[in-house]
């Protein structure tokens, strides 16, 4: 068993739910955050004392602040963070998007994750900690309708990748984990159609939140001298398409 404590962002559904689940049940302290509470109570009753929920928007800097200060004692040492919040908001081609959305994922997926990452660094420097962010394939392969969803997780790649040069000599380890398909809510979030998310995983064994949190488990848990700096993941029935060309 294990006396660390990992904070988790969007604990409430998916690979976050899931890691949450994984790392509790490896003796792990956990702290699930979200923002809706009526999931995190369900989780925290679930799990037990071991896990603590904080509900709060990860685009309110001010509710970040009041949730970290609000820790009780034995959660206040936090040896690693998991930066998992974070959504797709449409399809549509960047011509036809919708600018709304767009500022949303940049919020969540860039602006949400540098602010918690930076009021936690401290600590995780302190502790020789260690931060797992949640990129995905879509930052290093841009498929059609991706546009600023991609260019947010390439953000979280490449700043992942950034912290890793900063923290050199602290000890702190940072790994940027990419999924590809993951059957969640996230299609869903994505497209608000249920119809759509079921075509998309439909007969495509697509890889599940558990997988994931497997997967993270591993890598917080490798020896202390291993840095695993990006992981890259696929279900077997995913892989890559050629080029377009479109023709006059
Ligand atoms: C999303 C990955 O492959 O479902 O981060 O578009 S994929």
């Amino acid at each position: 068993m294990t006396d660390r404590t990992v904070l988790i962002t969007g604990a409430t559904a998916g690979i976050g739910e899931a890691a949450a689940r994984a790392f509790a049940a490896a003796g792990w302290r956990v702290i699930g955050t979200g923002r809706r509470a009526e999931r995190l109570e369900a989780l925290a009753t679930e799990i037990g004392p071991k896990m603590h929920m904080l509900a709060f928007d990860m685009r309110d800097e001010a509710a970040i602040d009041g949730a970290l200060a609000s820790l009780p004692p034995e959660f206040q040492a936090i040896d690693l963070l998991i930066n998992n919040a974070g959504l797709a908001l449409g399809t549509a081609p960047a011509h036809k998007a919708d600018l709304a959305q767009w500022r949303q994922m940049i919020d969540t997926n860039i602006n949400g994750l540098i602010a918690i990452t930076h009021k936690l660094l401290p600590r995780l420097v302190e502790r020789k900690g260690a931060i797992i962010n949640l990129s995905s394939v879509a930052a290093t392969y841009p498929y059609a309708g991706g546009n600023v969803y991609g260019g947010t997780k390439a953000f979280v790649q490449q700043f992942s990748l950034g912290l890793r040069s900063d923290l050199h000599g602290t000890g702190v380890r940072v790994t940027s984990i990419e999924p590809g398909m993951v059957e969640t809510e996230f299609t869903f979030v994505r497209t608000g159609s249920q119809d759509a998310s079921d075509t998309l995983y439909g007969g495509a064994d697509p890889m599940t939140g558990e997988d994931i949190a497997q997967t993270l488990l591993w890598v917080a848990t490798l020896p202390p001298h291993l840095n695993i700096n990006r992981l890259e993941l696929m279900p077997v029935s995913q892989s890559f398409a050629g080029f377009q060309v479109a023709r006059g």
